[in-house]
């Protein structure tokens, strides 16, 4: 089974497929979040994501596997697959982070291609944005800037993984990390209960824990909506209650195969991909 962020057909298909041909957990949530990162329609995500403050695209990602090791890279530049950099963060350092020159270094090391993720569209984009905004600051929400991957993979035999990537918000302050590499926020993996992953305004995800919120939640009785809700409530109990409030939303899967997800805007959908197929659901919110 797979549940990802946002309607994201191709990639859960892509994993899903992955692991119905025995692939582990941990290779098709990268190969599904490999997907997004490539697709440059995708404008939060890896190639084509919307540059920072400065026009520079810089990406977040992280990665967890079953036995909940971790990696991740934080202001990653001119990398198309920071997940695989994660991944390989996690696996051939002792390491849990790594971030800016030094993933760079890391990942040139280990042989990626030093590549220009900015697209003359997400340049337009960005522009447009910025004439509109008049300067360069994170853009109010309702603003298009939310696309986020988050995706937890569960394999027949109960093993799971997760990980998350994230070009972060568009017209960033420059050094500006968010929520989605941040292990706890972004994303928590234990298969001993399940998984949870986020989308939104990172500051506020990051200010909940909110991924190891609700699979703690998760492993206390709570469904896993209910989990989620409990996450929404906490970050909306300090937020404005305002039709320009930042969103926030989170999914989680619970090792049973039970899913669900909570927002704090009707914008949020998000994919689930099993034996029946594959299908963009409507996410709870309020
Ligand atoms: C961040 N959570 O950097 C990310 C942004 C996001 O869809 O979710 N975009 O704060």
């Amino acid at each position: 089974m797979v549940i990802a962020t946002w309607p994201n057909e191709p990639g859960v298909r892509l994993a899903l497929e992955a692991l119905q041909k025995q692939a582990s957990p941990l290779d098709a949530v990268e190969t599904g979040v490999r997907y997004v990162e490539a697709d440059p329609n995708d404008h939060s995500v890896g190639y084509g994501g919307l540059p920072d403050a400065r026009g520079r695209v810089t990406l977040d990602a992280c990665i967890m596997d079953e036995q909940g090791n971790a990696g991740s890279v934080l202001f990653l530049q001119h990398i198309m697959h920071p997940v695989t950099v994660a991944r390989m963060v996690m696996e051939q350092t002792p390491h849990v982070i790594l971030c800016g020159a030094g993933a760079l270094d890391f990942a040139l090391s280990k042989g990626f291609r030093r590549q220009n993720l900015l697209t003359p569209q997400a340049r337009k984009m960005w522009n447009d944005q910025r004439r509109e905004l008049g300067k360069p600051t994170v853009p109010p929400s309702g603003a298009n800037n939310h696309d986020t991957i988050g995706m937890i993979t569960l394999a027949t035999d109960g093993r799971m993984a997760g990980a998350c990537s994230t070009s972060g918000l568009s017209n960033k302050l420059p050094g500006r990390v968010g929520d989605s590499p941040i292990i706890g926020a972004g994303l928590y993996v234990d298969p001993e209960v399940g998984g949870a992953t986020a989308t939104g305004m990172g500051e506020h995800i990051i200010k909940a824990v909110g991924s190891f919120l609700i699979v703690e939640l998760m492993r206390q009785g709570a469904s896993p909506t209910d989990a989620c809700r409990e996450a929404v409530r906490r970050i909306n109990k300090k937020l404005p209650d305002s039709p320009d409030r930042h969103m926030v939303g989170f999914v989680a899967l619970r090792k049973d195969g039970v899913h669900g997800a909570f927002a704090n805007n009707n914008s949020f959908k998000y994919t689930i991909g099993d034996g029946s197929g594959v299908k963009v659901y409507e996410s709870d919110w309020v």
